[in-house]
């Protein structure tokens, strides 16, 4: 595009951020708009402040996350057990002397808990934590929440929410004050899962299932998630499977997907969310912590978009190696959109790789993270490294577009980094329309 035409454009149009921008002005540009966008955070595990003591923040919480045990057990003698007969301050203390003070908080996981700790202004290094807890105890929830969501850029979070979650599903029967910055998902791995284990749950609340999942229970599956979608209003279902997951397969699972759960989706048209590529439990001993990832065969993945077209599915896999079939799935079919760099996906050299790939084989048409926070200050760093990551490799992307011939705005720009963190999924979700938001 020749100078001239640059600047005729550029004399009428600097207002309204539609005058095309050089190659200098493009990355400060991206980076600007990324900063002032706030994200909608599509999966997390925090819960509303009305939920009391299930949602977990603060510094101890964040120092016994079950990313930084793993980690723990990699530099201490201490072994699984001893640690759990700890009491939560006890094993907050001895993951930061092992983590933070013995070694140099390197990982991207410890690396958090300073960028948390640096955000408030609290001392980053030393042996005590004293500080530190002082200033969270002192904290209001509410005014807190305001706070971090400011901090982390973020607008809502969408919560996960087990309705047969023993500490979680009585508030819900109760009712508690629902907060707008808080959606909720109704999360399956329990009924989907293990089911032969869960059943009775449905058997015992009156409706009539049975292990076999014969007879009415479909049917009475369907009434369950009625119920609960009366109760919680989520923005979509959601499930994580094994990286053994297979679909059509004989067995409860398959029967559930196909007779109760996605038609109950279509029912209230919210989407189903996918996560898949989990290997349970691999190390039992480390409880949370001890989950590992394994391949798996998309070939499931492409037999139920194609079978439920009317369906949309929010789809994220585990394993690194599933990542490129998925963006070519995706291209197969409009009613999948990938989501986030889930778990052990989210380290920067790997959100680098899947980012790039994504945009250059789906556009702007996927979700490029979430942060799958356990513990409410969380977000303020995942956030962080993800604008810290995704400014360059969009900067890049505009300009290889720019040196292509095609001028770009601050408003595509903006458009497209709304598209990205906001309305693939307030569109996806139909969240907007249905005053869920
Ligand atoms: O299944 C999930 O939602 C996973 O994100 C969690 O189970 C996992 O423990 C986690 O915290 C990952 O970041
Ligand atoms: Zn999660």
């Amino acid at each position: 595009m020749t100078p001239l035409s640059l600047k005729k454009r550029n004399a009428n149009s600097s207002s309204s951020g539609s005058e095309s921008l050089n190659m200098k002005q493009i990355q400060p540009v991206v980076e600007g708009v990324l900063r002032e966008t706030p994200f909608i955070d599509v999966h997390t595990h925090l819960f509303a402040p009305a939920m009391g003591a299930i949602g977990l923040w603060g510094i101890d919480e964040l120092l016994t996350y079950h990313y930084l045990e793993a980690e723990l057990f990699r530099s201490s003698r201490v072994t699984p057990a001893e640690y759990r007969e700890l009491a939560k301050q006890a094993q907050a203390d001895l993951i930061w002397r092992t983590l933070f003070v013995e070694n140099c908080p390197i990982s991207e996981a410890t690396r958090g808990v300073i960028a948390v700790l640096n955000a408030f202004g609290l001392p980053t290094e030393g042996p005590s934590l004293k500080k530190a807890r002082a200033f969270f105890a002192a904290q209001k929830r509410e005014l807190h929440i305001k706070k971090v969501f400011a901090l982390a850029g973020i607008s809502e979070v969408v919560m996960t929410n087990d309705p047969l979650d023993p500490q979680e599903a009585p508030l819900w029967m109760r009712g508690f004050q629902r907060h707008p910055q808080f959606h909720a998902a109704l999360r399956l791995d329990r009924i989907i899962n293990s089911w032969p284990k869960h059943w009775n749950i449905l058997a015992n609340q009156g409706y009539q299932v049975d292990e076999q999942a014969s007879g009415k229970t479909t049917a009475e599956v369907r009434r369950f998630l009625s119920d609960w979608v009366e109760r919680m209003h989520p923005v979509e279902m959601a499930v994580s499977l094994p990286h053994t997951f297979q679909y059509p397969a004989e067995g409860v699972c398959s029967k559930l997907l196909r007779e109760a759960v996605l038609p109950s989706c279509r029912e209230f048209h919210i989407p189903m969310a996918l996560m898949i590529g989990v290997r349970y439990q691999v190390n039992p001993a480390i409880r949370l912590a001890g989950d590992a990832v394994g391949r798996a065969d998309l070939r499931a993945l492409e037999n139920i978009c194609r079978d439920f077209p009317e369906n949309r599915f929010l789809v994220s896999v585990l394993s690194r190696e599933n990542q490129h079939e998925l963006c070519v799935y995706a291209r197969k079919f409009g009613n999948l959109l990938p989501f986030g760099c889930w778990w052990f996906l989210n380290n920067p050299s790997i959100v680098e790789d899947m980012t790039r790939e994504r945009i250059e084989m789906l556009g702007l048409s996927f979700i490029p993270q979430h942060s799958d926070a356990r513990v409410l200050e969380q977000v303020i760093y995942k956030w962080r490294n993800t604008r810290r990551t995704l400014t360059s490799i969009l900067a890049g992307h505009y300009r290889v577009l720019c040196e292509d011939g095609r001028s770009v705005t601050r408003r595509d720009i903006q458009s497209g980094v709304t598209r990205l963190f906001r309305s693939n999924f307030e569109e996806c979700t139909g969240m907007r329309n249905s005053g869920l938001g």
